[in-house]
């Protein structure tokens, strides 16, 4: 008994003096551990008889109950003074300036996306998406490009494998297969615009595998030329910016409109770099025409109650055009350095299409 007291004051004069967490815990497994100084004595416990047991055995539990709490007194007083310290040397200047976050940039595909849904959004028309993974039907028979049209070649199709059936699914060469899913599903009247990605194997300065398309469609009783003219003509002003805008519609040919014209704007290029307004040079810029009646038809649309109008054009080229950039390809290498150049800021002001006036 005089021994247990003993160690009793050692151990907890050892408590009493620990200055770290660390050395409490090494107290700790030195008394109470697998191998501590009063597992040691409490394992002798066997040894003795029945009278002493009960004595030495109360004694030895009153001893390791006194190791805790004294250890757990110690835990938290060393808790607090760590926390105490951390917050008092974490003291930071709250008037030092702030360093500036480096600034991400909007993709001037982005941009110019986001300038053309405005613009169109303002003439009620509505945003339509559909799958880049299509079928035969919705990306060409349905567009009046049967199996054998030579238009087919001209799209350098990309192809999946075939699949349990022998369908042969392919990446959409344009963004029309949109505008035929949109007319099987609403009833006219119908104004939509379909932005996306569009896919046909070519590749050099001014062509990419995958690139972008904005198509439009409008469909109602009474639709006709003079209001492809008139959303066309009030499109490209509000685009480029330009009142004055030459504009000429050339007659051209798409399966899946007729009459069809393609869009030249008048432009300067006399100058080293393309001007969009005066000057004596045309740019083609936008496909267009009335719906075919067949398309229509593969609609499920009566051609003799409803006709429309559509028009396409590459987002990619357009944006080209509207900020001078010469060439097509750094648009999908992500090189910061171009981005950060050509780049647009977060949170300019949005007006209709005002990129060009920032
Ligand atoms: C163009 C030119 C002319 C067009 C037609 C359709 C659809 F699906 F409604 F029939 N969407 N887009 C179209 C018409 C596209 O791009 C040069």
């Amino acid at each position: 008994m005089q021994d247990l007291n003993k160690l009793k004051s050692k151990i907890l004069a050892e408590i009493k003096g620990a200055k770290t967490l660390s050395t409490l815990e090494d107290i700790r497994l030195s008394a109470l551990g697998k191998k501590g100084r009063v597992t040691a004595l409490l394992k002798e416990l066997g040894h003795l008889s029945a009278e002493e047991k009960k004595t030495f055995g109360g004694a030895l539990n009153q001893l390791k109950g006194d190791i805790n709490s004294d250890l757990n007194a110690k835990r938290e007083e060393l808790e607090a003074r760590a926390l105490n310290t951390q917050l008092a040397e974490d003291k930071f200047d709250v008037t030092l300036p702030v360093e500036p976050e480096p600034e991400g940039r909007i993709h001037p595909l982005t941009q110019v996306l986001e300038e053309m849904m405005e613009i169109f959004a303002a003439m009620d028309f509505k945003i339509a998406e559909g799958p880049h993974i299509e079928d035969d039907f919705h990306n060409f028979t349905a567009l009046n490009i049967p199996p054998e049209h030579p238009a087919r070649q001209m799209h350098d199709t990309f192809y999946m494998k075939a699949d349990q059936g022998g369908e042969r699914k392919l990446l959409r060469t344009h963004t029309s297969p949109v505008q035929i899913r949109t007319m099987m599903s609403q009833k006219p009247p119908i104004r939509i615009i379909a932005p996306g990605r569009t896919f046909r194997s070519d590749s050099d300065a001014t062509h990419t595998p995958m690139f972008h398309q904005i198509e439009g469609l409008v469909i109602d009783e009474f639709t006709t030329m003079g209001h492809l003219k008139g959303t066309i003509e009030a499109f490209v002003k509000a685009f480029f910016e330009v009142d004055d805008v030459k504009m000429r519609f050339r007659p051209s040919y798409f399966p899946f409109t007729e009459p069809s014209a393609e869009v030249d704007v008048g432009c300067d290029l006399s100058k080293g770099q393309v001007r969009i307004g005066g000057g004596n040079d045309w740019l083609e810029i936008i496909g267009c025409g009335m719906l075919h009646p067949k398309v229509l038809e593969y609609c499920n649309l009566d051609p003799n109650k409803y006709q429309g109008f559509a028009f396409g054009c590459g987002l990619d080229r357009l944006a080209m055009l509207k900020y001078g950039m010469p060439d097509l390809r750094p648009f999908f290498e992500s090189d910061l350095r171009w981005l950060r150049h050509y780049g647009f800021r977060a949170l300019d002001i949005p007006t209709i299409a005002g990129g060009l006036s920032r």
